[in-house]
C-alpha cells in the first residue's frame, strides 16, 4: 500500500467507520468488501456514492440533508467518547467535506469530495477501484 492510499483511507473509508458496521481499526479488505455491495471485487463510483448517501442519512439527525459539526459530534460520540482521540478526527473528517466553508456539509459536497477521492484512488483511471489500485 502506498502513502497516497494511506492518506486517503480516512475519507474513503469514513463511510464504513460511520456506519459502525465495521470497527474503525478493521482491515482494509473488510472495509472494501463492505462497500462492494454486489461483491464482484470491484468498487464503482456508484457503490461509493451510495455509501456516502447512507452515511449522510445516518448522521443527519434533523433530516435537512445537511450535516453540521453538532450532528457529527452527536453521531460519533455515540460510537466512542469525545475523549477518544479518534472521535475529533471523525468529526473533522466529515466537516472537511464542507467545500464552500459555510459550516454545513451537503450531500452534494460529500459526493463531490467523494468523487475526487475516488478518482485519486482509481490509480489506473479505469473508473473502478479494484484490488489492483490498492
Ligand atoms: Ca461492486
Ligand atoms: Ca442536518
Ligand atoms: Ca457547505
Amino acid at each position: 500500500m502506498n502513502s497516497t492510499i494511506k492518506t486517503l483511507i480516512p475519507s474513503l473509508f469514513l463511510v464504513a467507520i460511520c456506519t459502525g458496521a465495521i470497527a474503525a481499526d478493521g482491515k482494509l479488505s473488510d472495509r472494501f468488501s463492505k462497500m462492494d455491495r454486489n461483491k464482484d471485487g470491484i468498487l464503482t463510483l456508484e457503490e461509493f456514492n451510495h455509501e456516502i448517501g447512507e452515511t449522510v442519512k445516518n448522521i443527519d439527525k434533523n433530516r435537512d440533508k445537511e450535516l453540521t459539526a453538532a450532528e457529527a459530534e452527536t453521531y460519533f460520540t455515540a460510537i466512542a467518547p469525545i475523549t477518544d482521540p479518534k472521535t475529533p478526527k471523525r468529526i473533522a473528517g466529515v466537516m472537511r467535506n464542507d467545500l464552500n466553508g459555510d459550516g454545513r456539509v451537503t450531500i452534494e459536497e460529500m459526493k463531490a469530495k467523494g468523487t475526487s477521492d475516488f478518482k485519486t484512488i482509481d490509480k489506473n483511471g479505469d473508473g473502478v477501484v479494484t484490488a489492483a489500485d490498492m
